[in-house]
């Protein structure tokens, strides 16, 4: 080997994640996802993607999708990815998803299908759209993790059945025709890794639920404080974390320590004795002083339409290009015909 090949950089392992342009992004999808996001750009090559193919699985307005796909591109940038270190495109733009995941469907079983709990959740709630992408879903998913030879993938803990379906269709494909794909890790927070709605404390917060049920990345200072002075708590007065049997304060402290104020401990021992009227003036000071900066950012960019699809398409070609090697690999083990 000559010395310039050993001088080469150590090639740096992969993170992959994305999130689907279906809502306004909540605190949930920030605490959860994102703001990981931007913490590991230095040790990984991170690719985000802007799921807008597994948007569609439930009926989107059309306009209202490609607007928020720009959003959801200011947001990731806004939250501190800096697209010259890490990608950031929309999935659509590179075919290789839907190829791949096309070739993956043939290596995934009905019955893995029929047991992902978020396809029962979605199927109950969309009962009249109970669509084959809606129940192949998860396919598609692993396809982008496994595009890319992804080590890590950063979520919430409500996708984890998806990244563990993931790592099993790799090694099956894997053992049958050799080490093709890398096999993913989740990347799940400690703290924060399940937000749950503001007013059913024992469900998930989610976008695509009503407006009082989340905080959204993009609403203002009073907003914020109307929804969590409203959030579902409970009687017996007492600031202690036990989800199990106070899930309403809990989530408000799992909020907190989540943004930095604190481990759930300190925060108990802190706000002992103190009614629930302080925990939510407290919860809300660190959600809104979160907020404030990526808000300010997310401004300056949404305004720079030219910047973001100029980021978008070319971020779009390095995907493709990336994307490719790992889709051929996987078409000749395969047999498809070669091309002349
Ligand atoms: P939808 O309601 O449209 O299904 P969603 O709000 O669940 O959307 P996704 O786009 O499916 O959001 O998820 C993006 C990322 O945010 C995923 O990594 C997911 O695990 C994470 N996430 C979503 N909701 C929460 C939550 N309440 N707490 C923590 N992480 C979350
Ligand atoms: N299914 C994810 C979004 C998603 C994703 C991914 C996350 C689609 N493809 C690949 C991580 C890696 C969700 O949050 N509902």
């Amino acid at each position: 080997m000559s010395e310039v090949q050993n001088q080469k950089p150590e090639k740096k392992p992969i993170i992959f994640s994305g999130i689907q342009p279906s809502g306004t992004l909540t605190l949930g999808n920030y605490i959860g996802a994102l703001r990981n996001f931007s913490k590991l750009q230095d040790e990984y090559d991170c690719i985000y993607s802007i799921v807008d193919m597994h948007a569609i699985t439930v009926r989107q307005n059309p306009a209202e999708l490609r607007r928020r796909c720009m959003e959801l591109a200011a947001i990731y940038i806004a939250s501190g990815i800096d697209p010259k270190k890490s990608l950031i495109y929309c999935q659509s733009h590179v075919p290789g998803h839907a190829e791949l995941s096309w070739i993956l469907n043939c290596f995934t079983y009905m019955g893995e299908l029929q047991r992902m709990t978020q396809y029962k959740d979605k199927a109950a709630k969309h009962a009249d759209n109970i669509n084959a992408g809606l129940f192949t879903y998860p396919v598609l998913m692993a396809a982008d993790i496994l595009l890319y030879q992804t080590n890590l993938v950063p979520v919430g803990v409500d996708q984890k059945q998806h990244l563990e379906l993931c790592r099993d269709i790799a090694q099956r494909f894997n053992g049958v025709y050799g080490d093709v794909f890398t096999i993913p890790e989740g990347y799940i927070p400690k703290v924060g890794a399940k937000v749950m709605s503001l007013q059913e404390p024992t469900r998930k917060m989610s976008k695509s639920d009503p407006e009082d049920t989340y905080v959204a990345l993009l609403d203002d200072p009073d907003t914020i404080r109307r929804k969590i002075k409203r959030a579902v708590t409970d009687s017996d007065g007492e600031i202690r974390y036990d989800p199990e049997n106070k899930p309403g304060v809990s989530n408000l402290l799992s909020i907190m320590s989540a943004l930095g104020a604190g481990t759930l401990e300190e925060l108990q021992n802190e706000l002992a004795g103190q009614g629930y009227g302080t925990l939510k003036a407290r919860t809300t000071d660190c959600v809104i002083a979160t907020l404030e900066p990526l808000q300010a950012e997310f401004k300056r960019l949404i305004a720079d339409k030219a910047y973001l699809q100029g980021v978008l398409d070319e971020n779009a070609r390095t995907a493709n290009y990336l994307a490719n090697k790992t889709l051929r690999k996987v078409q000749k083990k395969v047999g498809f015909a070669s091309r002349g």
